[in-house]
């Protein structure tokens, strides 16, 4: 079957709440050899930006978006899993969170994944998690990095807040901070003095090696 029907059937079942659907197209996916990461995040992920803006424009409401996540999370579970592992010795140790009073968590489920599977140690500590929790929890780890995800324009502060705090207590040259999230930008994460941002699973792991290199120099 062709990789591009698939990715239209993952799209479509999200936006239609097609939970069966959704499980038999993730498992179908997986039987035909298709890449799991480009299922979650050009096909599955397509429909749920589409249900985000189908919210947004108020044409479908709460009730079905968490319906929509709910699907979004069982079809993840079956895809991360399958995430290949390139590497087994560990390349770098990662402390991830979504900030404070933002409970999104399919994208970061995607990136911590991908991270596991090219060989980084994480550690991945939820969601609604404050900056000074994020902050003690890599210390007390040695963490080479921090990551944050954030969905919420208001959320955003908690990435602001974490770099703050670590200046403030003298940690900031200590580890690399990357930040990721659909509002997020290159611009906020110069802004508030963050080391990288990503758009997506892949650029993020991309850029944490590049860093992680750099420092190792
Ligand atoms: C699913 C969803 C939900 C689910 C979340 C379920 C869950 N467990 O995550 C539920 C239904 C619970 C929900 C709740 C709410 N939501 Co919501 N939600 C969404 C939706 C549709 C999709 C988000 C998503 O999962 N995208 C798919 C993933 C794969 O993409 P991603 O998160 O961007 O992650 C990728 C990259 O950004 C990057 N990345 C992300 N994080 C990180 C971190 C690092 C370190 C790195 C390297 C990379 C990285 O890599 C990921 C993989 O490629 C978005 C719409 C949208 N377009 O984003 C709205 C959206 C984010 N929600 C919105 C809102 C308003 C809410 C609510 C306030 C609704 C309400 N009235 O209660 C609540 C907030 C609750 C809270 N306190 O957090 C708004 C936010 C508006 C704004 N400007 O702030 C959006 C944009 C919808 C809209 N268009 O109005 N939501």
């Amino acid at each position: 079957m062709n990789q591009e029907v698939l990715l239209q059937e993952a799209a479509a079942a999200i936006v239609q709440r097609n939970a069966e659907g959704a499980l038999a197209v993730a498992r179908k996916a997986l039987e035909l050899g298709a890449d799991p990461l480009a299922v979650m995040e050009q096909g599955f992920t397509r429909g749920l930006i589409q249900v985000g803006d189908l919210f947004e424009r108020g044409e479908l409401f709460l009730p079905e978006l968490i319906q929509c996540a709910e699907i979004m999370k069982s079809v993840s579970g079956i895809l991360n899993e399958a995430i290949s592992v390139e590497r087994r010795e560990i390349a770098g140790r990662v402390v991830i969170a979504t900030v404070e009073g933002d409970i999104h968590d399919i994208g970061k489920g995607i990136v911590v994944s991908l991270m596991r599977a090219r060989g980084l140690e994480v550690h991945d500590l939820g969601r609604d998690v404050p900056a000074e929790t994020i902050i003690r929890k890599a210390v007390e780890l040695d963490a080479d990095v921090i990551g944050t995800s954030a969905l919420l324009t208001t959320t955003m502060a908690g990435q602001k807040e974490l770099e703050e705090t670590l200046r403030r207590e003298g940690l900031r040259e200590r580890f690399i901070t990357i930040v990721g999230g659909a509002p997020v930008t290159e611009r906020w994460a110069r802004r508030i003095g963050a080391d990288a941002y990503a758009e997506d699973a892949n650029d993020g792991v991309k850029k944490i090696f590049q860093l992680l290199a750099e420092r190792r120099r």
